[in-house]
């Protein structure tokens, strides 16, 4: 079965609790308890993790090497910043989505940048909560397909 990291990056530890128009009024552990909830249907293992320190997601996404089989991302503001992060998507070689709760287009130009974009398989953005389970649904086709 398709092994999943969701890794959650600075500042997503606060949703639910500010900027509801931009984000929404869900907690990040509401949507972990939905991926939970679609890990028990879909039969994945599926971690979830959140952290608001560059070198603690590079660390999670090193541990993911030969473990997971595949990282759903979301990079928070170090997705427009971070050559480190992509780099370590390179590094550990594991098939990546790159994800946002916004429609980061839609934003400030400087959201339109993303280091992240250049390593993943995919993006997905703008859909809110039910991004993250539309990205597990896509981890788990690209990875078993
Ligand atoms: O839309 C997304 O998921 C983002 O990754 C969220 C980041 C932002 O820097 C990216 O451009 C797009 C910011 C997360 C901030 O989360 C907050 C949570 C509660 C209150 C305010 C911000």
């Amino acid at each position: 079965m398709t092994s999943i990291l969701i890794l959650n990056g600075p500042n997503l530890n606060l949703l639910g609790t500010r900027q509801p128009e931009v984000y929404g009024a869900t907690s990040l552990s509401d949507i972990e308890q939905n991926c939970a909830n679609w890990s028990a249907k879909s039969g994945c293992p599926v971690t979830f993790a959140q952290s608001n320190h560059e070198g603690a997601l590079i660390d999670h996404i090193h541990a993911a090497r030969n473990v997971r089989d595949g990282i759903i991302l979301n990079a928070g503001a170090y997705t427009h910043t971070s050559i480190a992060l992509m780099d370590a998507i390179s590094s550990v070689g594991i098939p990546t989505i790159e994800l946002h709760l916004s429609n980061v287009h839609a934003r400030e130009d400087y959201r339109h940048v993303s280091y992240i974009a250049k390593v993943a398989i995919g993006i997905i953005c703008g859909f809110g909560p039910q991004g993250y389970i539309m990205a597990l649904e896509a981890i788990k086709s690209h990875v078993e397909d």
